[in-house]
């Protein structure tokens, strides 16, 4: 058998920019594969919905990969469990109301139900802006991170999406272009970007099922993007909201497109 480097060159290129150019229109467009973003990926692609993330790293799995402080463990409650159990990941009762898991086992099959489910990932995009038509979130501006990282003066290109879910963790990245770059009333107490509070996991996960929603039409906050934008307390180590609030949001999403 032999091989040919340039035909390996176009199964790469060929294939790659027919997905790229397929998903160039799409249902939903996440920003970032953490855990938020990817389980509200697979509850979208369950329901039949084209569905990308864009991920700005070379790898998923945003903040689960290393537990609490590089302890690969997460906790999760009992909500968060239920979720876990939906992904087939591996958990363990610690206690009462705490279950475990494995880190790495999290962001991988937490990458592979949104996959298998139908979504697509794509890795090492970053979402730098949004597209905005008639007081409505249309879309989200894309780039290679390379490009961002670099500080190239290289234009970005453009995703039409039905609903956007800023699922990008701390950064809250898509709803700050959303106050800054288009000055956007978000749906929050002061009408714009709160900003997260100090550690306090009970009150940290109980809020974000209200911070997990609709910010702006067009454009849901999941995850710890949610309580960035609404002023809750972040929360460490604790996983268990950020599936739920994955799940939230993806709700919203079915919901916003009926
Ligand atoms: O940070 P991240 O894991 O967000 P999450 O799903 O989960 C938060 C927890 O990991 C942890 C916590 C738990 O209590 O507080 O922090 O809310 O994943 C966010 C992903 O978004 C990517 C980033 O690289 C990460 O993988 N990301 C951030 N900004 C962008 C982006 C962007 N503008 N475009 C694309 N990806």
């Amino acid at each position: 058998m032999s091989l040919d480097e340039i035909v390996i060159t176009r199964a790469i290129l060929d294939t790659y920019l027919k997905q790229l150019n397929e998903y160039s229109e799409v249902d939903v467009a996440i920003a970032g594969a953490g855990p938020a973003g990817m389980v509200a990926a697979k509850y979208l692609a369950m329901k039949g919905k084209k569905v990308a993330i864009f991920e700005r790293r070379l790898s998923i799995g945003g903040g689960i990969w290393g537990g609490g402080m590089m302890f690969n463990v997460i906790v999760v409650q009992p909500e968060g469990k239920a979720i876990l159990d939906e992904f087939n990941i591996k958990n363990a009762r610690y206690k009462e109301d705490y279950f475990v898991a494995d880190a790495v086992e999290t962001a991988t099959k937490l990458a592979a139900g949104a996959i298998d489910a139908g979504a697509k990932i794509f890795n090492l995009i970053s979402i730098e802006d949004l597209m905005y038509r008639e007081n409505r979130i249309t879309g989200v501006v894309i780039n290679w991170s390379a490009v961002e990282m670099a500080k190239l003066h290289v234009d970005p290109m453009t995703i039409r999406a039905k609903i956007v879910i800023d699922a990008t963790g701390h950064d809250c990245s898509l709803c700050r272009v959303a106050e800054r770059k288009l000055g956007l009333k978000l749906a929050t107490e002061t009408g714009g970007i709160v900003g997260e509070k100090s550690m306090w996991a009970e009150i940290g996960e109980k809020i974000l099922i209200e911070t997990t929603k609709e910010v702006y039409p067009g454009l849901i906050v999941a995850g710890m993007a949610a309580n960035a934008v609404s002023g809750g307390p972040r929360m460490g180590p604790i996983f268990g909201g950020m599936l739920i609030s994955g799940k939230k949001a993806a709700e919203l999403a079915l919901e916003a497109m009926k």
